[in-house]
C-alpha cells in the first residue's frame, strides 16, 4: 500500500499587513542575503530597487514552513529576478556571490557604519565617504563639521552599538513610569516598537504618553525632559512640538506629535566588578492625545515594512489614508474613529494581526 503525502502549497498574501509574520523563521541566511542588497541599494540612493529587495525578504520572513527548493519561489508574490537568483544561489551553493561581494566593500562596510551612528543618514554617510573618510576615528580627528545630535552619536557610539536588552527596556518603562506618576498622575506609557513585536532587543525604547483625560497630555513632555535633566539622566534630548512652526518643516518626522530623542543615562544594576556604574541607551519619548493612541499605537509599533504596507494597502486597496494621526475614508470624506487597533484592522477590512506578528 502507497501513501502519499500531498504537499500543501504556499499561499502568500500580495500585502505584508495580510500576513502574520513573526519573529523567527527558518530562512534567515536567505532573508539575510536579501536585506543586505536592500541596504547596498539603499545605500546608494536605489529606493525602488531596495523596496524591491526589501518585500522579498519580507515574504520569506512569513513562511510557514521551510522552502523545499527553488521550485516553490515561483508561485511566491513580490520576488523578482535579481531576488530569484540571489535565493537560488543561497539555497544551491549555501552563499551568493553578489551579496558577499558587497559585503566584503570598504563602501558597504563604511556606509554602515556611518548610518549606525545616530543622526546620520544616508546622504551625510555619503559625503563623508565621498570626502575620503572611512573610519569614527577619522571623523574625530580630520575636525569633521557635525550636528549636535552626531557628535552625541560619536561621543556614545560604542554604547549605543550594544543592543538595548528588554530588561534594559524594562527598567526604563519603570523609570518613565515613575516620572509620569509625580508629573502627571494617570498619565499611561505604553511600550511599542520593536520590544512590542516581542524582539529580545533593539537600537532604542520607543514609549507613547497619553492621558485619558484628552488634553491634559499637554505639556507633559516638557516636563518630563526637565525631570530627566534633573535626575542628571539626560545625556542628549532634542525635542520637536507640534505646535512649533518647524515642526511641519521637519523631514525626518512622519508624524506631528510632541516627540523628544533622546540619549539617557542608564543606571546599571550594581555588581561588585563592575567599572561603570551607567552606559548610554536611546529613548524615544511620543506624545499623544487620547482619541489618537490607536492610531501612534499601530504606527510606532512598526515593523517599518509592516506600516508601510498598511499604508499602501490602505491607500489602494480601501482609497483610505492611514498616518499615526488617524484614518480618512476619501469615498466618505470622513475620519474613522477607533478606541483599539483592532478597529482599526476591521475599518480597513483586514484580520487583525497581534504585534507579535508584525515582523513583516
Ligand atoms: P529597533 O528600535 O528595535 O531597532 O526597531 P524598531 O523599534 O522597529 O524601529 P524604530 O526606528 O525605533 O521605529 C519604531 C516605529 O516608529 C517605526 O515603525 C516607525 C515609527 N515612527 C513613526 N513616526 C516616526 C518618526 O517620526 N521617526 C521615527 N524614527 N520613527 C517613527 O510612526
Ligand atoms: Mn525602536
Ligand atoms: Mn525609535
Amino acid at each position: 500500500q502507497v501513501t502519499t503525502t500531498v504537499e500543501p502549497s504556499l499561499q502568500v498574501a500580495p500585502y505584508a499587513c495580510q500576513r502574520r509574520t513573526p519573529l523567527d523563521h527558518p530562512h534567515s541566511a536567505l532573508v539575510m542575503a536579501l536585506e543586505t542588497l536592500a541596504e547596498a541599494a539603499l545605500f546608494e540612493g536605489e529606493e525602488a530597487r531596495g523596496l524591491a529587495f526589501t518585500r522579498a525578504a519580507s515574504v520569506l520572513r512569513c513562511l510557514p514552513r521551510a522552502l523545499r527548493g527553488t521550485h516553490e519561489l515561483s508561485g511566491l508574490p513580490g520576488i523578482g529576478a535579481h531576488s530569484h537568483r540571489v535565493l537560488q544561489e543561497v539555497l544551491e551553493d549555501g552563499v551568493c556571490v553578489e551579496v558577499e561581494t558587497v559585503k566584503q566593500s570598504e563602501r558597504y562596510q563604511t556606509m554602515k557604519l556611518f548610518t549606525q551612528i545616530f543622526g546620520v543618514g544616508v546622504r551625510t554617510a555619503d559625503r563623508w565617504y565621498r570626502e575620503g573618510l572611512r573610519s569614527l576615528g577619522d571623523l574625530r580627528s580630520h575636525g569633521t563639521r557635525l550636528t549636535r545630535e552626531q557628535q552625541a552619536g560619536v561621543q556614545y557610539f560604542e554604547d549605543l552599538a550594544v543592543p538595548v536588552g528588554q530588561a534594559e527596556a524594562e527598567s526604563l518603562v519603570c523609570l518613565v513610569l515613575d516620572a509620569t506618576a509625580h508629573l502627571l498622575p494617570n498619565a499611561s506609557v505604553t511600550l511599542a516598537g520593536g520590544f512590542r513585536r516581542g524582539k529580545p532587543c533593539g537600537h532604542d525604547v520607543d514609549l507613547l504618553l497619553s492621558h485619558p483625560e484628552e488634553g491634559r497630555e499637554v505639556g507633559l513632555l516638557g516636563s518630563l525632559v526637565a525631570w530627566l535633566g534633573e535626575q542628571d539622566l539626560l545625556l542628549y534630548q532634542h525635542s520637536s512640538y507640534s505646535t512649533a512652526a518647524e515642526a511641519s518643516s521637519s523631514c525626518r518626522a512622519l508624524d506631528r506629535f510632541d516627540r523628544c530623542f533622546t540619549i539617557l543615562r542608564l543606571v546599571l544594576p550594581t555588581a561588585g566588578t563592575r567599572v561603570r556604574a551607567w552606559r548610554a541607551v536611546r529613548l524615544d519619548l511620543v506624545v499623544v492625545p487620547h482619541s489618537q493612541l490607536p492610531f501612534a499605537l499601530l504606527g510606532w509599533t512598526g515593523s517599518r515594512h509592516f506600516e508601510r504596507e498598511l499604508r499602501r494597502f490602505a491607500r489602494h486597496e480601501r482609497e483610505m489614508v492611514l498616518n499615526s494621526h488617524g484614518l480618512y475614508d476619501m469615498r466618505q470624506g470622513t475620519f474613522l474613529l477607533a478606541s483599539s487597533e483592532e478597529e482599526i484592522f476591521q475599518h480597513l477590512g483586514l484580520d487583525y494581526i497581534p504585534p507579535t506578528l508584525r515582523n513583516a
